[in-house]
């Protein structure tokens, strides 16, 4: 009976051992396989890295800006008065914005400073719900400072982790800084136009704008070659922005952050918005063509 027992002991160990080789096996093959995808990454940024670098180093700059600007906000949230808090939100708005354009190269910190209530199953009351905009519904929808200091706590160290994603080449390549550029042109007339952007602070406005300030400064470092691939595809890119730029420009006042009221913009004057923005993005997915960057 113990000798059966032995002999069974043995060759569950023996099973074990297999077991155990296998599973080291396998995590091997993962490894490698993670190995040659690192190497294909790799090869796709050897395009065009500096130009994607040129970007990348702007919004390091933008995020160092953005730091600040939140801790300004922390301030007005602590000092309970809710004019400042409004004033420090929407002065605090524009360096992420220009950011975003790139928001699918680090996505939980996306999440975590600019999400909106949709994108959480249990809407402004799920729990994940932070950053900017629950600090906007705080402040300006249920005037509730106190309430919101926790969330700016929260979006400082946010913003520290997306400093730390910027200051790391490997997540960055021409391909999606293209798809990033257009995803974001096209989220202007396609989804923002809606004023959902800034649902309680009604600053849409300022949001258009800086995105397209980001989609630029990301395009820039390749107008260059977009010019000497084909001029006319690079005049059009340029145009076009100029164009995007214009038609927000009347709701803005020199020296001021803020924009005028979104909910004040008539259908006529979001039209105009909407073909401007459409523009852009034809402009450059032909420019993204003509450097033959993958879609
Ligand atoms: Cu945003």
């Amino acid at each position: 009976m113990k000798t059966i027992l032995r002999l069974f002991g043995l060759g569950l160990a023996a099973l074990c051992l297999v077991f155990l080789t296998n599973c080291a096996q396998s995590s091997d093959v993962a490894s490698n396989t993670g190995e040659n995808s690192a190497i294909n990454i790799a090869a796709d940024t050897s395009n065009y890295a500096e130009q994607v670098q040129a970007g990348i180093q702007y919004f390091q700059k933008q995020a160092q800006e953005q730091l600040p600007l939140a801790e300004k906000l922390l301030e007005a949230l602590k000092s309970g008065d809710v004019a400042a808090a409004k004033t420090a939100y929407v002065n605090s708005r524009p360096p992420y914005e220009q950011i975003e354009v790139l928001a699918g190269n680090f996505e939980q910190e996306d999440t975590d400073i600019d999400a909106r209530p949709y994108a959480f199953e249990l809407g402004a009351q799920d729990e994940a719900f932070k950053g900017f905009h629950r600090i906007e519904a705080l402040v300006y929808r249920e005037g509730d400072l106190k309430a919101a200091v926790p969330y700016g706590e929260g979006l400082i160290a946010s913003i520290n982790s997306l400093i730390d994603k910027l200051n790391d080449p490997s997540n960055f390549n021409a391909k999606d800084h293209f798809g990033g550029m257009i995803a974001v042109a096209t989220e202007v007339p396609a989804k923002k136009i809606s004023s959902e952007e800034e649902t309680w602070s009604d600053q849409s406005l300022l949001i258009f704008k800086n995105n397209w300030i980001g989609i630029n400064s990301q395009y820039e470092p390749f107008a260059a070659l977009v010019k000497e691939k084909d001029a006319g595809i690079a005049q059009e890119v340029e145009s076009a922005y100029q164009a995007c730029l214009k038609s927000v420009e009347p709701f803005f006042t020199e020296g001021q952050v803020a924009a005028k009221a979104y909910s004040s913009v008539n259908a006529k004057q979001r039209d105009a918005i909407v073909d401007a923005a459409y523009k852009y993005v034809d402009a450059l997915t032909k420019a993204r063509n003509s450097l033959g960057i993958e879609a």
